[in-house]
């Protein structure tokens, strides 16, 4: 995907939530080209708007009429916003699961399209890493954030089977600047990878529900996306660049859950009682 985005690559108002997490800065920045206005959403702080090609708009995801005051006037709507690690269920039901609901009640109403959904590895996450799959296997949330993710492609499924709302759901595997230890070897998304994967999302025609991991191009990955291929996504970047650096770290014990797991650590964190 080019640099500058042909005309029929733009469009007019794109919603960004979660613009204040790690992500969300990224996108930010990188999506730019893909709209004549961001608008940018969050519950947390977020810099201002840096001209007329941004709207900074505070929401909480948890409050519906907010959500749905939130989406008028947008074409497309990139979700992040959200809790995105384990925590306790009453947490994630806020952020989350009642979050994603009122995302899709607002597309309903406002007659938006579109939405790009970051769902997680984490809907899949007790897999073991000694496995392959794709994006029919069958669901195995590792946490409750990872039920609230599983419940959002749930979601999006119903909402274009219902609504005729098109949805990519991207399975993160693990995006930052690097990978930060040998599991991540394997789930890293770059943010160039990210940015491609969420411009191929917003504008592939006829999309329905589609899933796709999101997985840079490294050398060992657990997932396939065979049927994602429609998207014309091909992972430019690759984690082993940084394979002496992960691997200068100690080796994790082979019954450690951060080696045995496509989830990691996700797979023992909590309860929290
Ligand atoms: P993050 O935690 O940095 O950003 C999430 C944002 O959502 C935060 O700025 C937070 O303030 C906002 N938020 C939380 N509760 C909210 C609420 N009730 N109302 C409005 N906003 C709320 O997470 P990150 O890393 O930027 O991830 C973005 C999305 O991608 C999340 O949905 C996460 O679950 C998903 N994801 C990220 C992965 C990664 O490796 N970074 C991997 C898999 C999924
Ligand atoms: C996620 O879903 C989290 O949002 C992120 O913080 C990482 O933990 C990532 O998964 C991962 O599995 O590495």
């Amino acid at each position: 995907m080019s640099a500058h985005p042909a005309e029929s690559q733009r469009l007019n108002r794109i919603l960004l939530t979660g613009a204040a997490g790690g992500l969300g800065k990224v996108l930010r920045e990188t999506l730019r080209p893909y709209a004549e206005v961001l608008r940018l959403s969050d519950i947390s702080f977020m810099d201002p708007a840096s001209g007329p090609q941004e709207e900074v708009v505070p929401c909480n995801l948890a409050d519906k009429a907010a959500v749905i005051a939130l989406a008028q006037g947008v074409d497309a709507i990139v979700h992040l916003g959200g809790v995105s690690v384990e925590r306790p269920f009453e947490e994630i039901l806020e952020a989350n699961i009642k979050g994603v609901f009122h995302i899709y009640e607002a597309a309903r109403i406002h007659g938006i399209k579109r939405v790009v959904f970051a769902s997680s590895n984490h809907v899949i996450g007790f897999y073991k890493q000694s496995e392959r799959i794709d994006a029919t296997a069958a669901r195995r949330p590792d946490s409750y954030y990872g039920l609230s993710k599983s419940y959002g492609e749930d979601v999006a499924s119903f909402y274009f089977d219902r609504y005729g709302i098109e949805t990519v759901s991207i399975r993160i595997g693990s995006s930052f600047p690097e990978p930060q230890n040998r599991r991540m070897m394997s789930t890293w998304l770059s943010y160039r990878d990210l940015t491609n994967l969420v411009a191929r999302s917003l504008f592939t025609p006829e999309v329905r529900h589609t899933i796709v991991y999101g997985v840079s191009n490294n050398r060992d990955v657990w997932w396939d996306n065979h049927l994602a291929a429609h998207l014309g996504w091909e992972p430019q970047d690759s984690s082993e660049i940084f394979r002496d650096k992960v691997e200068a770290q100690p080796m994790p014990a082979p019954d450690d859950p951060a080696a045995v797991y496509q989830g990691g650590a996700f797979v023992a964190a909590g309860p929290f009682d």
